[in-house]
């Protein structure tokens, strides 16, 4: 094993196939800037808005931010929670962050006091970065509690005005070396540690995925490579910048990587993304299904200008058959599905893949190496074509939880598979199609809930006795989460129970869109609470 006490990493023997494969190679990803600016200096790397970055100019730049750090006190193998929405900053520290070997934990804006503490404390980070403000939320005053209750995270960055809060870094400061400090004499290593990664989770707290330089950095140019991404590429990033997705699959990694350019949509908005997939001749994005209807009824509307656009990456969650095949005849480009996790495993549709195949299905692995099951409820490998739960290891599979020891025996199997805890088929070319899950979690549009922490928040609200959080199917969102309740006084209604959740500072998205109060919970034959009845009342 190749791990530290942190986190478990791939068995020897496993590593030597990846490494000899050529899968796992020897450059940090905080190289990549560095590569394509000796190879295309003036091709532009990266768009927000009116500010533009050549390579030559974003390579600059994260030399300069990554001393700037390095003055301020970071060092190899530090933690540092990035919490900032689509904004160039997020791009220039993440490779600052990366050249110094120090670890950024991917924070959602949305996320709150609750989601950061766990963060904090899982991971003894000794930095937080917001923007100033963000969806009307000041992230300085959370920041500031952090602060204030966590006692490793001693330094605020922050993009933007840090307000009355003298002592928090600005941005802009790192930007202009005011801080120059050293840099560089101590490069990661391919194997180290490069970024921690929010699971969805089904434990009642948020787990955290390690992954590194050696399987990132391939995540991200297998991607690149089968969406045929090369400097004319232009990646336009409308998720949210830290998620996954938007990282590396193939994300603004795999376009950087590909020498190609970046532009960061602040909004998803169907007017903000094509008006900029017109004026940066956009070839490629990535959106999640719920965002699909929307596109294609601006499309029709409003007739934008979407002739550079080649493929529509959309997965997170379950798009739709009839949407799917919307999406060729009514946008002109080419759809492909991507069913990928944090944990590793990504699945693709291939561009040259028949339609049948990229509208029916969720596409295959990336990698050779990608190994799946699908089994039964014994781990016994069902017959091609039926349901059954998806495992998986391979090049780029976690094979271990950060910090995390207790999840080993429940998320993974004996030899070393992941659980998915998602339901497929296989079909015969191998292609996945999703059709439910086993674990405990709601799938809000891509966005992943896990019931289990919000019954453990709603649990000690005085008046609820018992609560189960279900999904329920939703036209728009394919699953909103329902509540259910048994109450002791007067029941909460849905409002105040998003009210309650805000104050213990949970993130807005985890408060469950209905609640209904039952006399009581219906019960399984072992004595659990029965989800499956209470989803049939529905
Ligand atoms: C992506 O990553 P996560 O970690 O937020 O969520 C992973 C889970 C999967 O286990 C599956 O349950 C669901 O999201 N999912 C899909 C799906 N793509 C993901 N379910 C049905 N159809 C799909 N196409 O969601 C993620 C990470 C990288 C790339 C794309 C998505």
């Amino acid at each position: 094993m190749d791990g530290t006490p942190d986190w478990p990493g791939w068995p020897s023997k496993a590593a030597l196939r990846y490494r000899s494969a050529g899968y796992w190679g020897d450059e940090p990803l905080g190289d990549i800037p560095r590569r394509q600016a000796a190879l295309r200096p003036e091709a532009t790397a990266l768009v927000d808005g009116e500010r533009r970055w050549t390579y030559a100019a974003l390579e600059d730049e994260v030399t300069t931010v990554a001393r700037a750090l390095y003055g301020v006190g970071l060092r190899r193998g530090d933690r540092v929670i990035v919490q900032l929405p689509n904004v160039a900053e997020f791009v220039l520290l993440w490779f600052a962050l990366q050249r110094l070997g120090v670890v950024p934990v991917h924070a959602m804006p949305g996320h709150r006091r609750t989601e950061i503490g766990h963060l904090a404390r899982l991971t003894d980070a000794v930095a937080h970065v917001v923007p100033d403000r963000h969806a009307r939320f000041d992230h300085r005053v959370l920041a500031a509690g952090i602060r204030a209750s966590e006692n490793a995270v001693r330094r605020v960055i922050v993009v933007g005005d840090v307000g009355d809060h003298d002592d928090f870094i600005p941005f802009d400061a790192l930007r202009r070396g005011d801080a120059a400090g050293r840099e560089e004499e101590d490069r990661p290593a391919p194997g180290d540690l490069a970024l921690l990664l929010m699971s969805g989770g089904t434990t009642g707290t948020p787990k955290l995925i390690p992954r590194t330089h050696q399987d990132y950095a391939y995540n991200a140019r297998a991607a690149a490579e089968i969406c045929a991404l090369g400097p004319d590429s232009v990646y336009l990033a409308v998720l949210p910048i830290a998620f996954n997705f938007a990282v590396a699959c193939p994300g603004f990694l795999g376009t950087l990587h590909a020498g190609g350019t970046v532009v960061l949509a602040p909004n998803p908005s169907p007017v903000t993304v094509f008006e900029l997939v017109a004026r940066e001749r956009v070839t490629i994005t990535a959106v999640t299904p719920p965002l699909v209807p929307h596109l294609l009824a601006e499309a029709r509307e409003n007739r934008p200008d979407l002739t550079s656009l080649r493929v529509l990456q959309v997965g997170a969650a379950r798009l739709p058959d009839e949407v799917a095949r919307r999406i060729g005849p009514e946008l002109g480009c080419r759809l492909q599905q991507v069913f990928g996790m944090a944990e590793g495993l990504l699945n693709l549709t291939r561009l040259d893949d028949p339609d049948e195949v990229v509208c029916t299905t969720q596409g295959r692995p990336i990698s050779p190496d990608d190994e799946v099951l699908v089994v039964d409820r014994d781990d016994s490998p069902v017959p091609e074509g039926e349901a059954g739960e998806l495992l998986t290891r391979g090049p780029y599979t976690l094979t271990g939880y950060y910090r995390s020891p207790q999840h080993a025996r429940t998320h993974f199997t004996e030899d070393g598979y992941y659980r998915t805890g998602d339901l497929v088929r296989r079909q015969p070319g191998g292609n996945l199609r999703v059709v439910g899950r086993v674990k405990d979690q709601i799938n809000r549009g891509g966005e992943k809930i896990d019931a289990t922490e919000v019954e453990e928040h709603l649990l000690a609200h005085p008046e609820v006795v018992s609560a189960a959080v279900v999904a329920a199917p939703d036209p728009e969102l394919g699953e909103r989460s329902v509540a259910f309740l048994v109450c002791a006084g007067s029941p909460p209604d849905a409002r105040q129970v998003a009210v309650f959740l805000r104050e213990r500072g949970v993130a807005a998205y985890k408060a469950p869109d209905r609640v209904r109060v039952v006399p009581e919970m219906p019960f399984t034959a072992v004595g659990k609470i029965d989800k499956r009845a209470l989803r049939a009342l529905l």
